[in-house]
């Protein structure tokens, strides 16, 4: 007869049940009761947070620079597809810098972290940074040496070094496929160990959240529902707004046609939280409601599923502001455009699955210095926010396989302006 389980065993099993960002949400719950019970005691509990936040740091180099050359090379069919993938590319790149712009204007104006006035651990202070100028900036995202840029993790220059290297790899053609195949496995490993990490996310929140709420008290609650409420409003802007823009603007659409074409796939994005989940509802949607030529949809809705993340990028432009204000960081005009840049180019590695923004966060905070601390204050929200990044993700790629085809003849307008409860629904 099977041995009885142990109580424990059945408690322990039924937790590994429970989904991961629901684990992150008690995790959080319960640190925040055990920090506000015991106060300044719960403090001993940080060093689970400091194990997390080490874990992340360990991830980031490697999975950067192999998922960057794998969404590089992944676009080596760019050639062939010619102007439909300069386009693409051009496009996903333009609302991508845009995307995180905005979420950086709505940090800026809401400053959801002031006031938190976090420290990190006692007498750590944030060493004064000198202040490069912007040409350093840009001159120093050069790396002299790849493999220094690695092991001192200089993000910016790493992302460049993975960028060169994955265009020479397409370049080089049939020489450079046992590489790509290398990097598309290793990129594979450090996914699963980025998932592998996100699972000790409910202990590190956990004892980050009872040392933040022991040592600063149950108000700290307040400025991560303002993080909330700035990514939600940051993203509604950037997709009633911008999009309207770019389609009204660009290709003389009706805003109101596409958001009824494309509801379906919203919904799939927002339950799932992953582009990848929804690419093909995204599919469906644009041949059936939305009457894009399948030439133009089955190249720029896969492309745009790897590389494009607006929302993702809006988040970080939010988040990092968040953290920088928590920690009472001043940032300087070069950071805001560190960030710009890091979050634009970052957006490319950034796989579409649940909870891969967190993990590029920790990339973003990593360039202008910020502590990733504030991950784990964020890992607590996480799922909250990556539900609404994520609609926006999968809008902005629908976006741009509408106004290319558009712009390639390739739109059937008659039914691009039929009422969407005639053609297929999901
Ligand atoms: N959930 C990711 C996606 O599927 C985005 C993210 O985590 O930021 O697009």
């Amino acid at each position: 007869t099977k041995p009885k389980s142990s109580a424990l065993g059945r408690v322990w099993s039924r937790w590994m049940s429970v989904p991961l960002w629901l684990q992150i949400v008690i995790g959080m719950v319960l640190g925040i009761i055990v920090g506000v019970i015991f106060g300044e005691q719960a403090t001993c509990l940080k060093p689970l947070g400091t194990l997390f936040v080490n874990a992340i740091k360990m991830l980031i180099v490697p999975l950067v620079f192999c998922s960057l050359i794998v969404g590089v090379t992944s676009m080596q069919d760019t050639g062939k597809m010619g102007r439909i993938g300069f386009k693409s590319f051009g496009f996903y790149l333009f609302t991508t810098a845009i995307a995180i712009s905005i979420g950086l204007l709505v940090g800026y104006v809401l400053q959801p972290g002031a006031g938190l006035g976090l420290t990190l651990a006692e007498g750590a202070t944030q060493t004064a940074k000198a202040v490069p100028s912007l040409v350093d900036t840009l001159v120093d995202i050069v790396p002299t040496n790849p493999i220094a840029a690695m092991a001192s993790g200089q993000i910016l220059q790493v992302i460049v070094f993975a960028i060169a290297l994955g265009i020479a790899l397409v370049l080089i053609g049939e020489h450079g496929k046992p590489a790509i195949k290398v990097f598309e496995s290793l990129a594979e490993a450090m996914y699963k160990l980025a998932d592998m990490v996100m699972k000790l996310a409910p202990y590190g929140v956990f004892g980050l959240m009872a040392w933040v709420a022991g040592e600063y008290g149950i108000d700290m609650l307040w400025p991560l529902i303002k993080v909330i409420i700035a990514v939600y409003l940051g993203c509604i802007i950037h997709v009633l707004g911008f999009y309207s823009f770019l389609l009204r603007g660009f290709a003389k659409l009706s805003p109101l046609q596409f958001f009824k074409g494309i509801s379906n796939a919203m919904l799939v994005a927002f339950t799932t939280s992953s582009s990848a989940g929804t690419l093909p509802a995204s599919m469906k949607c644009a041949s059936e409601n939305l009457g894009v030529h399948k030439k133009i949809s089955s190249f720029v809705l896969p492309l745009g599923t790897t590389i494009n993340m607006d929302g993702t990028a809006l988040y970080q432009g939010v988040t990092v502001l968040f953290v920088a204000q928590a920690f009472g960081i001043d940032l300087t005009v070069v950071d805001y455009l560190t960030i710009i840049l890091t979050a634009t180019l970052a957006s490319i590695g950034t796989a579409g699955v649940p909870g891969a923004g967190l993990v590029m966060l920790t990339l973003v905070l990593t360039t202008v210095g910020l502590p990733l601390e504030g991950v784990a204050l964020i890992a607590g929200i996480d799922r909250i926010l990556d539900m609404v990044r994520t609609v926006v993700n999968v809008s902005g790629d629908l976006v741009a396989t509408t106004v290319i085809a558009k712009s390639e003849d390739e739109l059937d307008m008659a039914h691009y302006n039929a009422d969407t409860e005639q053609s297929a629904v999901l």
